[in-house]
């Protein structure tokens, strides 16, 4: 279902027209309306998440919320948090998360997701399928008809042989017109993750199909540690927009 909420405290009154961080913002701070003291929560990466993660702080400080524990998603997130002072644990600690909040890259109607364009999709998939809840912030731009269809798709995988991997993934995705491409940084060197593995990239020019195949597909790669496609993991995707916020439950 879904439903539509007045813009409400978090937005900015006039001029009308926001920019696409306040919308960030807007989704974010309505996320965090759903903390509750005591709980363990998943502390997502991104331009977005970041919001979240200072509201939570801000929360903290006025003592509105206690006793959080926060499982950052990415070394960044972790930095961030550590600067707020926002208590910290981990998975090993925690294997069970009450509620997790983060960005998404793309956004389908049945709230499949692509994430990882910012490279930080491993630790990510792996706090968010411990979560109770998963709560998705995005503003309208990254709402798509069908995951995959309008930029990369991106893949983690090991440095061994990455181009062996890069081939496979590409000649595996043939029928969908795919180029795989190796990511790299300013300098020209891979890129590596928070992991120390390195992402490739996949552009189709066609329909992939059926996303669960195609997920289990790339997961049977040996040299795949982990994709950018979070599918049936979200409970519930905020979007912000200039008229307003949508909540969409699953
Ligand atoms: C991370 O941040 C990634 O999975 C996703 O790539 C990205 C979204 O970032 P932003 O909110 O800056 O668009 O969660």
């Amino acid at each position: 279902g879904s439903e539509k909420l007045a813009m409400e405290a978090a937005a900015p009154s006039p001029p009308v027209f926001l920019t696409q961080d306040e919308l960030k913002k807007i989704a974010a701070y309505k996320a965090v309306e759903f903390v509750q003291s005591g709980m363990v929560l998943g502390l997502g990466t991104g331009s977005t998440a970041k919001h979240a993660v200072d509201r939570i702080a801000e929360l903290l400080r006025h003592g509105k919320l206690t006793n959080i524990v926060g499982i950052p998603t990415s070394k960044k997130t972790h930095q961030q948090a550590v600067s707020l002072g926002i208590p910290l644990s981990d998975l090993d600690s925690h294997p069970v998360v009450d509620l997790a909040i983060d960005g998404a890259d793309e956004v389908d109607p049945d709230l499949n997701l692509v994430k990882g364009r910012g490279g930080s999709l491993l630790r990510e998939k792996m706090i968010e399928s411990a979560t109770k809840k998963f709560i998705v912030i995005v503003d309208e731009t990254k709402l798509v008809s069908r995951v995959g269809a309008t930029g990369a798709m991106p893949v983690e995988v090991v440095p061994f042989c990455w181009k062996f991997t890069q081939d496979r993934l590409q000649g595996m995705f043939g029928y969908a017109g795919c180029a795989a491409k190796l990511r790299r940084d300013a300098g020209g060197e891979p890129f590596v993750t928070d992991n120390k593995n390195y992402i490739v990239d996949l552009f189709f020019e066609k329909d992939i199909g059926d996303l669960k195949v195609a997920s289990d597909a790339i997961l049977r790669l040996a040299g795949v540690v982990e994709h950018g496609m979070f599918l049936d993991m979200a409970t519930t995707v905020i979007v912000a927009g200039e008229l307003g916020v949508t909540i969409k439950n699953k």
